[in-house]
């Protein structure tokens, strides 16, 4: 027998349950509370009282549910953007807004030409490109008759001492304000997929711990209910793997960057992987150093270069699927940030497994990243707009390895998780390989059969008779 993680029976959780207290202020930012949003019907109501559940316009023209509003007193700068003829808006510098550039825009206004950019980087003479809802035949977005162009009058820095609120969107990750388009990370859907895959497994968040490294995404359990650990750049594996050791009973989940986990992190990626131990790493691959401002990260591949790069990248980037395979990883997948559902499907069934999971998740970092979008990712510049990502069990691939002891199959099914994971046009989604081998932890209670009946932790460590060891060293 060995101790895992119990459903919190019988009641059922949800994925509010999951949502911690603390305040929200991720890079994307927030509004001031008067700022009104428009909601799906059309009208307009002040974001301060718009609440999960709500549906509202997204910068697609289309209606999406909010997820989760949140808010927080913010003590700093704002900018002030003044778009003639709507009015002012309050926002922080690094919010993203749905801006044509005024060079880009002196030929031909075109939603095609619209970025996202940091509000404090936006210019007088700029454009938000704004849906028209009411123009738009479902499912039809994109081209210039769609939007209307509003050109930005002034953009101003005031001091600002008050609450400040943002929301968290299905599907589009963004929301309209009555003036401007404006955008959330694709860091948020990794958090709802958490919250949602918690919520479908019924955890008590009592008997979940989060643990993350440095970087945006290294924010990600101060926003889940359940015990949290923000440890050093790179290191999040070993102390996840200190936390699974020292409490069995407890469901690990260990998050961060590509940079993170890639990069400075690379060493114990590979020994983490190999040793087989039970817990769930969910990389936010978003191909930049998002916290430090958009340098390239492993997963850029050569010749890249988003806009936060003078150059573009003189070297490969790394395969993280191909590098959990030959670590040892039990279970390799890849999931989409703005596709919260799957990636929930993906997490949960990572957390069921038995060993050491790997969920590379492809998110899209509207800051930095202008290459990898979402309008990239829907294949929206194809001559026929089609996604750039398919799911393989869709394609009747199947990386399980149904008999253990068959070497040969172990070894086909690596081979086929590799030759899948260098696919890129278009990317395939979902899981890899899998395989139920034995765990460190098994090995460590065969060891020390008391830690099969009891996690360490509740275990008394401290009143030992070690005198037989003491005598044996004399
Ligand atoms: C030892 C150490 N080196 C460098 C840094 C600076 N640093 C902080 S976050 C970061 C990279 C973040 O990128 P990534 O892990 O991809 O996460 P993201 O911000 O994109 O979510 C770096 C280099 C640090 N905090 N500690
Ligand atoms: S990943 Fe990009 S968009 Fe998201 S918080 Fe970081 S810098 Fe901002």
């Amino acid at each position: 027998m060995s101790v895992e993680a119990k459903p919190a029976a019988p009641v059922k959780l949800t994925i509010k349950d999951y949502k911690s207290d603390l305040h929200n202020d991720w890079c994307p930012g927030c509004i001031a509370p008067d700022s009104r949003i428009v909601m799906a019907d059309g009208s307009s109501r002040r974001i301060a009282d718009v609440i999960a559940g709500d549906r509202v316009l997204g910068h697609d023209g289309e209606s999406h549910v909010v997820l989760a509003a949140t808010s927080h007193r913010h003590t700093d700068t704002m900018r002030r953007i003044t778009i003639s003829g709507h009015g002012e808006l309050t926002i922080t510098r690094d919010h993203p807004m749905f801006i044509v550039r005024r060079s880009a825009a002196l030929e031909l206004n075109s939603a095609e030409r619209a970025e996202w950019i940091p509000a404090g980087e936006v210019a007088v003479g700029d454009y938000v490109a704004y849906p028209r809802p009411a123009l738009v035949p479902a499912g039809r977005v994109g081209s210039s008759a769609e939007y209307a162009f509003r050109t930005i009058v002034a953009n101003e820095e005031i001091r600002y001492d008050a609450g400040v609120h943002n929301l968290e969107v299905a599907e589009s990750n963004s929301y309209l304000t009555v003036g401007a388009t404006l955008h959330n990370c694709g860091d948020f859907g990794i958090l709802t997929g958490v919250q949602m895959a918690l919520a479908q497994l019924n955890l008590d968040p009592d008997k979940v711990a989060c643990f993350s490294g440095i970087g945006c995404s290294g924010k990600t359990p101060h926003y889940v209910k359940a015990y949290g650990f923000h440890t050093l750049h790179g290191r999040v594996l070993p102390v996840a793997t200190g936390g699974r050791l020292v409490n069995s009973a407890v469901t690990v989940l260990a998050m961060g960057g590509d940079g993170d986990g890639y990069g400075i992190g690379a060493g114990y990626f590979v020994n983490s992987g190999r040793r087989n131990l039970n817990f769930t790493y969910i990389v936010h691959n978003n191909n930049v150093y998002g916290l430090t401002k958009g340098q390239a990260s492993p997963t850029l591949s050569r010749g890249k270069k988003t806009k936060s790069m003078p150059e573009s990248a003189i070297q490969d980037g790394i395969n993280p699927i191909a590098m959990a395979v030959a670590a040892g990883y039990t279970f390799i997948a890849r999931a989409y940030a703005l596709e919260p559902k799957y990636l929930a499907g993906i997490i949960a069934k990572a957390i069921q497994h038995k060993g050491s999971a790997l969920v590379d998740v492809l998110q899209t970092c509207p800051t930095y990243n202008d290459l990898y979008t979402k309008e990239w990712y829907e294949g929206a510049d194809l001559p026929e707009k089609k996604s750039r990502l398919y799911k393989l069990e869709e394609q009747g691939f199947d990386g399980k390895v149904t008999d253990v002891t068959d070497t040969a199959d172990i070894i086909k099914k690596k081979a086929a998780a590799v030759a899948k994971s260098y696919e890129t046009e278009p990317i395939p989604i979902g899981i890899y390989y899998q395989a139920e081998l034995p765990t460190y932890e098994d090995g460590v209670n065969a060891r020390i059969p008391a830690l099969a009946e009891k996690p360490l932790v509740d275990i008394d460590t401290f009143h030992r008779d070690v005198s037989s060891l003491l005598d044996a060293m004399r």
